[in-house]
């Protein structure tokens, strides 16, 4: 079975729309077909400040709505981070390999380090690359099923594997990102040419998935759209219904073209009353789930417990040769 490797922050506390629809939905697919390792992300978390009871907090619930989206950790392996150490410990093999400009050439890292100033921005989050890289070459990953934000990463790492390769003799996978082209950016309701973002977006602009469906019917109520009134799929031209399609679409197995065709002389109420529904009956066995992991936190404590140790076995194997490989002496 090939491999793939995910993870996600638990910074915001609910997942949004976008991280379920351009990825985790994905990660949720491919457990049946690969050996799937998921986890959440709690050192790429602390990149900017966060309160520590917070975190813990958030990291649990982070836990909980991975399962609740699906995943079952009798396939696939479901862990955090900083529970495997052999993260950070070839991060810094890592670090040694990626050159300064390379990494200052990192969008996320333009975007948030402009946004914060230099006095603010911490040396982690110019760095978090490279661990990103670590994550996914330590399980030898073949692909990496994120949204297109994310592709930019990959494409790091696939040139550090394939120069540490180069340098040392063929040691890592060379990953492949796994991208759906419909779902790879899912829109800022309020912005649709940006992305729905736990740190750009507002409120309005984001639909969390924890949201009560009172508010996520708010919320797609005053999605911008545009002066037209006809419902037809077109990113250029009308990107606000576009992005509402495909996120119907998306929930419903519903084509594009079946959409346009019923909405057809309705207008944007309608979609957006319909789609408000269809969102609605997604979440709501996907709320009650969470809740459920959340009011267990010793089942959810073991279930990761026993992830991070699949996930160790494996990182340490690859830790081992890369360090070996690297020159250092090995701790007998
Ligand atoms: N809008 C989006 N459309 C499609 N995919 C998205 N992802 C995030 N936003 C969208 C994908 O979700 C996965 C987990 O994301 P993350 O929480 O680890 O990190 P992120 O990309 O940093 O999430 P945000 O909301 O965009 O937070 P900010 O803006 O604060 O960084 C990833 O695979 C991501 O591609």
């Amino acid at each position: 079975r090939p491999r793939v490797l995910s993870g996600i922050q638990p910074t915001a506390g609910s997942f949004h729309l976008g991280n379920y629809l351009g990825a985790v939905r994905q990660w949720v697919a491919l457990q049946e077909t690969h050996d799937a390792f998921y986890m959440v992300v709690d050192l790429h978390a602390i990149t900017i400040p966060k309160d520590p009871a917070e975190l813990r907090a958030n990291t649990r619930l982070a836990a909980a709505q991975l399962l609740a989206t699906g995943l079952d950790p009798e396939r696939c392996t479901i862990f955090l981070q900083s529970h495997v150490p052999e993260h950070t410990q070839l991060s810094w093999v890592v670090e040694c390999l990626t050159g300064f400009g390379e990494a200052a050439r990192m969008t996320q890292f333009k975007d948030k380090s402009s946004k914060q100033g230099t006095d603010h921005t911490t040396v982690g989050l110019f760095t978090y690359p490279a661990l990103m890289v670590a994550d996914i070459l330590v399980y030898q990953a073949d692909q990496v099923p994120v949204g297109e934000d994310q592709r930019q990463h990959v494409e790091l790492t696939r040139n550090i594997a394939e120069r540490f390769n180069g340098r040392y003799g063929a040691t890592f996978t060379v990953p492949e990102s796994y991208i759906l082209k419909e779902t790879a950016k899912i829109y800022d309701l309020q912005d649709p040419t940006i992305k729905m973002s736990k740190s750009a977006s507002t409120p309005k602009g984001i639909i969390d998935l924890l949201d009560e469906p009172k508010t996520t019917a708010k919320k797609l109520k005053s999605a911008v759209t545009d002066t037209d009134t006809v419902v037809r799929f077109d990113e250029a031209e009308k990107p606000g219904v576009s992005n509402l399609l495909t996120i119907y679409s998306t929930l419903t197995g519903a084509g594009i073209p079946e959409l346009e065709q019923k909405y057809a002389g309705k207008g944007y109420g309608a979609l957006k009353t319909d789609l408000a529904e269809v969102v609605t009956e997604w979440v709501t066995p996907f709320r009650e789930r969470t809740q459920e992991y959340l009011g267990d936190p010793a089942t959810l404590d073991t279930i990761l417990a026993r992830g991070a140790e699949k996930a160790r076995a494996v990182a340490a194997e690859t830790l081992e040769t890369v360090y070996d490989k690297v020159g250092f002496l090995p701790a007998k």
